[in-house]
């Protein structure tokens, strides 16, 4: 069927095809891409030269009538009556070629952000964003804002970014957690979502310098607490991606119902189960070796569902993870790792309540505990049980969106030692 009423379109041409007496524009907007068609005749000379001269990633206003089109993207093809170019854009465009280099396209990530590859990856991310969100205000917790700039180190001294803060030694914050520890004694569960940085040496394809880090922390949280939580929260965000972004996800290969079965509960299994399952698989590794990358890759890369592997020895984990009472030596600590090899999402666990242990931790760590005044404070001043967990919102869509790199899963990465960047 065929509208009257006269409608008007902006946006960019990505492609243009001409078909003698036919020009086929398809337009580029933060909606999708409108398969547009300039017929001679039917519009002025100057709007038919205007078509055979405009160029790609040319900004563009056009009216004319929508058209029922079952070989056009959603359906619908746009007839133009008229045609205004309000940017004729140089030519020819950079990003023009087929395939680019990984490095070109890092180089030019601030005109590579506009294909619709892009495009899906962002508003998968957004949604990522938003639904998250949402969990949290329906489920009672707080929304806190931490502070980028800190003293003190959360994560080991060896990823830390360092500055100078008028002559005194600071950081960019490794992650929100001590902080969000601060703010349960006011507000009992509270969420945040911020960057954290880390001066990660290893090129890898999970590590990013500069990352997204949704964090929460509850009061009174246990392990299977903390599980629960990590569980319905990814399940939520995954049920919600599926059923708002269908095209998005098919535009990447990403069958929305894979996401839709990600549902709890989730496969728990020991940290001695893991290395377990790893030996049968003729990895060469011992109990009390970290479980990494290539590792997490062979546990998980026949799965359809994320799983958890609690209780990694306490030696292999931060300062702040609680010791298992019933088994000492273990860390009351759990990871979430991605199916289809991709690894780990989260990482939480029991917060070290006692005061004397602590102090002791954060020693064995090299570290002086006065500059952990604060942090001490709070087993000094009504200690209770806790727990929380981080997750990476890069990794996240990383794993969500099955791209290869998570470099791709946001606008602008920083990257070890990629010295070029916007
Ligand atoms: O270092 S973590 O494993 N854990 C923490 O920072 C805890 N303090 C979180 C908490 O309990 N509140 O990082 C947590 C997650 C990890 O599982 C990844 O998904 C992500 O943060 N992460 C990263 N993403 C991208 N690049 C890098 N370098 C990176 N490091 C951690």
């Amino acid at each position: 069927m065929e509208s009257e009423v006269l409608s008007e379109i902006k946006g960019w041409v990505l492609k243009k095809r001409e078909h003698g007496k036919i020009i086929f524009l398809d337009l580029r907007n933060s909606m999708g891409i409108t398969q547009c068609v300039v017929k001679k005749g039917s519009v002025s000379d100057e709007t038919w030269n205007l078509a055979r001269k405009v160029t790609q990633e040319s900004s563009v206003i056009l009216r004319g009538h929508w058209r029922e089109e079952p070989r056009a993207p959603r359906g619908m093809e746009f007839m133009v009556s008229e045609l205004k170019v309000v940017h004729m854009a140089e030519s020819p465009w950079p990003l023009g070629k087929k395939s680019h280099s990984p490095e070109v396209l890092m180089e030019m990530r601030h005109l590579a952000v506009r294909g619709p590859r892009y495009q899906a990856i962002f508003k998968i991310r957004h949604e990522i964003l938003r639904s998250s969100r949402e969990f949290f205000i329906e489920n009672g917790w707080y929304e806190v804002s931490p502070p980028i700039i800190v003293a003190t180190a959360c994560e080991g001294g060896a990823t830390l970014f360092k500055m100078n803060y008028f002559e005194r030694e600071a950081y960019l914050t490794q992650s929100s957690q001590l902080y969000l520890e601060v703010m349960i004694f006011s507000l009992e569960k509270v969420w945040c979502l911020a960057p954290s940085f880390r001066a990660e040496k290893s090129r890898t394809r999970r590590h990013l310098c500069e990352f997204w880090h949704l964090e929460a922390e509850a009061a009174w949280m246990d392990l299977n607490g903390l599980m629960e939580l990590e569980e319905n929260l990814l399940s939520y965000i995954c049920n919600s991606v599926a059923d708002n972004c269908s095209n998005e996800l098919e535009f990447l290969n990403r069958d929305p119902d894979f996401l839709r079965g990600i549902k709890p509960p989730f496969e728990r299994i020991t940290y001695d189960e893991a290395i377990r399952r790893l030996q049968e698989a003729g990895k060469s590794i011992k109990w009390g070796d970290d479980i990494g990358g290539d590792e997490e890759y062979i546990l998980t890369k026949d799965l359809d569902k994320p799983m958890f592997i609690y209780g990694y020895p306490l030696h292999l984990k931060a300062f702040y993870v609680k010791e298992d009472p019933k088994r000492p030596g273990i860390g009351l600590t759990v990871d979430l790792l991605a199916p289809e090899g991709y690894g780990e999402l989260a990482t939480g666990g029991v917060r070290e309540d006692d005061l004397d242990k602590l102090i002791e931790r954060i020693r064995a760590e090299g570290w002086d505990p006065s500059l952990y005044h604060w942090y001490l404070d709070l087993r000094r001043y009504g200690s209770v049980p806790h727990a929380g967990f981080g997750i990476g919102i890069d990794r996240l869509t990383w794993w969500i969106c099955k791209l290869d790199h998570v470099r791709d899963a946001l606008p602008f990465p920083r990257l070890a030692r990629t010295m070029k960047f916007i």
